[in-house]
């Protein structure tokens, strides 16, 4: 039984530019537990929302220093899944088309970029870099929060709540969003912004919206494709079923 129906192979194959807009469930089969979900045992009390912010880290930098700590720590023993390595398969498929592939993501994980996918725009930024210091997989925090060389506090290099994103990354999103004829929108519940605003730039800009997702999203209404179903399965038999083996030439 074909995932996909015909129109929306045919788009995978015909459009020009195809943008992708990733969260949280697109990571979590590697076992990276999604945001809302984030918090379990110790943390179980806290709410992301709370702690993901500079309040918080003002506020008791110990405790934000430590939370962010155990995800470098747990993120570092994770591996891209099969949703990663489809969207890396994805992206080189449409690239040696000489079309355009636009991978843009919520996530903070790196696993995009360990899975082989290139140029991805991180909207929220990363686990791994440390203010200005960047560190690949970093070694457990020996101090909380640790120290810049200059002396002072050293955060995650993430967008918490109430901070811009990163200008130059929306606006690539932003630009890529505006072009593209294909918009997938995956593992994500499209309710943090501006990222998800993205979606609306999409129909607005008139592409056609593929939205993969465990369970409804305030996005599904308005996808023309809108597929149950984790990212890990559905990502790799829509590449094979749009570019197996007779189809990718
Ligand atoms: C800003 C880094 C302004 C930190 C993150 C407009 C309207 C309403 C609110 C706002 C708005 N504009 C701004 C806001 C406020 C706020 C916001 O959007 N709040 C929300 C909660 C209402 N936005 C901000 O604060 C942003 N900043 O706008 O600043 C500004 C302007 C000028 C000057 C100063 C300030 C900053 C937002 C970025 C916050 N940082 N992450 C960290 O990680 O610790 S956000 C966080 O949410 C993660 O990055 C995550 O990736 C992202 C999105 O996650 P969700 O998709 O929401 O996650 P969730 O767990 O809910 O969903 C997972 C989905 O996957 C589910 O649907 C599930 O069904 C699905 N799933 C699970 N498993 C699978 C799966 N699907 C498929 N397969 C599976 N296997």
């Amino acid at each position: 039984m074909p995932l996909a129906d015909n129109e929306l192979l045919e788009c995978l194959r015909s459009a020009d530019h195809i943008a992708v807009l990733t969260g949280p469930g697109v990571s979590a089969e590697s076992g990276i537990p999604t945001f809302r979900d984030a918090l379990s045992g110790l943390w179980s009390k806290y709410d992301p929302a709370d702690l993901a912010t500079p309040e918080a880290f003002a506020r008791d930098p110990e405790l934000v220093a430590r939370w962010y700590d155990e995800r470098r720590c747990m993120v570092a023993r994770c591996r891209p899944n099969s949703g990663h390595f489809a969207l890396a398969e994805l992206q080189r498929i449409i690239l040696s088309q000489g079309k355009r592939f636009t991978l843009i993501t919520q996530n903070v994980d790196r696993l995009h970029q360990a899975a082989g996918s290139k140029d991805v725009i991180e909207l929220h930024g990363t686990l791994w870099l440390c203010g200005d210091d960047v560190e690949e997989r970093g070694p457990a925090f020996t101090e909380f929060p640790p120290r810049c060389s200059c002396g002072g506090r050293r955060r995650p290099g993430v967008v918490w709540f109430g901070e811009k994103l990163p200008g130059h990354a929306l606006l690539q999103a932003q630009k890529a969003t505006g072009s593209c004829q294909l918009f997938m929108s995956l593992g994500t519940s499209s309710v943090v912004y501006p990222a998800a605003g993205l979606v609306d730039l999409a129909i607005q800009n008139g592409a056609k919206l593929l939205e993969v997702n465990l369970q409804e999203t305030v996005s599904s209404s308005r996808a023309h494709w809108s597929i149950r179903g984790k990212t890990g399965e559905v990502l790799p038999r829509l590449v094979a079923e749009a570019f197996g083996k007779d189809k990718n030439p």
